[in-house]
C-alpha cells in the first residue's frame, strides 16, 4: 500500500548553518521522535555532516536508547571506560579530569573501523566559550587542486592512538581497556587508513588524515610526510569549511564521523564543562585505489 509508504516519510525543518554543510533540526524531541523522524535524520546526518538538536530532554539513558535506534553503539571509547557501570557505551569528557578536546581529529581513526558517526551532549557548560567547531573533510577535499587530489588519493597514512591514549590505557586501566569488535583492547597497534576516504554511502571523498592521530604518511620521507599533512591540515580547518556550534543546556550534536573533523575550544579557564558522547559502530575506511 502506497500511503504506509507515505506515512513513513518525514520531511525535517532544518536550517542551514553554511553554504555547504552542517544544519539545525527544529522542533524535534529526540525523546520522542517516530520511526520516521529518526529515519529522516539518519539520512540527513550523510547530508549535512553535522546536525544539532536544541532544548532537549536526554538524560544518558535517553541519550543511549537513541543511538541504538539510529544504529549499532560501541564501546564508549577503545581505552576509556564508560561514565558508569550503568552506561558503558557513554564517554564523559570532563573539563575536571582532563577531558580536553582542543586538537583537530576525527574520533578513533586509531583503530581499523573508526566509529559511523557520534552523538554528543552538552551536560555542563561554561558561562561562555567551550564551542567546538567541524571541518567538512569533502568540501576540504574538493577544493584542492587536482594535482595534489590526484596526489592524496594514492596515499596511505598511520594512526596512532598511543601519544593521546597509550598512557592512559597503561595507568589508568592496567593495560585493559575496552571491549572493541569483541577483544580487550590491551595495545593500541597503529593503522593504516587511506589519506582520502571514499564515503561508503554517498562515494565522496574526504580528506581522512588529522592531527590528533595521524602519526605519518607511509612511503615516503619524514620531511615529506610532514609537509604533505601540513598542507592538508590548514587546508581542511580554512575557515571557509568550518563551522562553529555555540552550547546551550540541552543541545545534542550528531556527525558524520566518516566526512568531517572537529575540535573543542578550551577557553574557559578553570570553569566546569562536561560533555557525554556515544559512538556509532562503523566500517574499514575505504580509499580510492582500494575500490
Ligand atoms: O567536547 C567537545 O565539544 C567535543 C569533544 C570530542 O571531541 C568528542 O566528543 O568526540
Ligand atoms: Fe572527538
Amino acid at each position: 500500500m502506497t500511503s504506509t509508504l507515505h506515512a513513513s516519510h518525514v520531511d525535517l525543518s532544518l536550517t542551514p548553518l553554511g553554504p555547504n554543510f552542517g544544519a539545525e533540526v527544529n522542533g524535534l524531541d529526540l525523546a520522542t521522535a517516530t520511526d520516521a523522524e529518526v529515519a529522516a535524520v539518519r539520512a540527513a546526518l550523510v547530508d549535512h555532516k553535522v546536525l544539532f538538536f536544541r532544548d532537549q530532554t536526554l538524560d544518558d539513558d535517553g541519550q543511549v536508547a537513541l543511538g541504538r535506534r539510529i544504529g549499532e553503539l560501541t564501546a564508549s571509547h577503545p581505552v576509556v571506560g564508560g561514565v558508569d557501570e550503568a552506561h558503558p557505551e557513554i564517554y564523559a569528557l570532563d573539563s575536571a579530569d582532563n577531558g580536553f578536546a582542543d586538537v583537530w581529529h576525527t574520533d578513533v581513526t586509531f583503530m581499523p573501523r573508526p566509529p559511523l558517526g557520534s552523538i554528543l551532549r552538552a551536560v555542563v557548560l561554561p558561562a561562555t566559550g567551550g564551542d567546538t567547531n567541524w571541518a567538512d573533510s569533502q568540501l576540504a577535499y574538493d577544493s584542492l587542486s587536482a594535482p595534489v587530489r590526484e596526489l592524496a588519493d594514492k596515499l596511505t597514512a598511520v594512526h596512532d592512538g598511543n601519544r593521546e591514549f597509550g598512557y592512559y590505557l597503561a595507568q589508568r586501566r592496567g593495560g585493559k581497556g575496552s571491549v572493541w569488535e569483541g577483544e580487550v583492547v590491551t595495545r593500541l597497534d597503529p593503522v593504516e587508513h587511506p589519506v582520502v576516504r571514499v564515503h561508503p554511502e554517498t562515494g565522496r571523498k574526504g580528506i581522512f588524515v588529522n592531527p590528533g592521530f595521524t602519526s605519518h604518511i607511509v612511503g615516503v620521507s619524514d620531511a615529506e610526510s610532514r609537509g604533505i599533512l601540513d598542507l592538508l591540515y590548514a587546508h581542511l580547518t580554512k575557515p571557509e569549511h568550518i563551522v562553529r556550534h555555540r552550547w546551550r543546556a540541552g543541545d545534542v550534536a550528531m556527525w558524520d564521523n566518516r566526512s568531517t573533523a572537529h575540535y573543542a575550544n578550551r577557553d574557559y579557564g578553570t570553569q566546569h564543562r562536561v560533555m557525554h558522547r556515544i559512538t556509532l559502530r562503523g566500517d574499514i575506511p575505504a580509499g580510492p585505489l582500494s575500490l
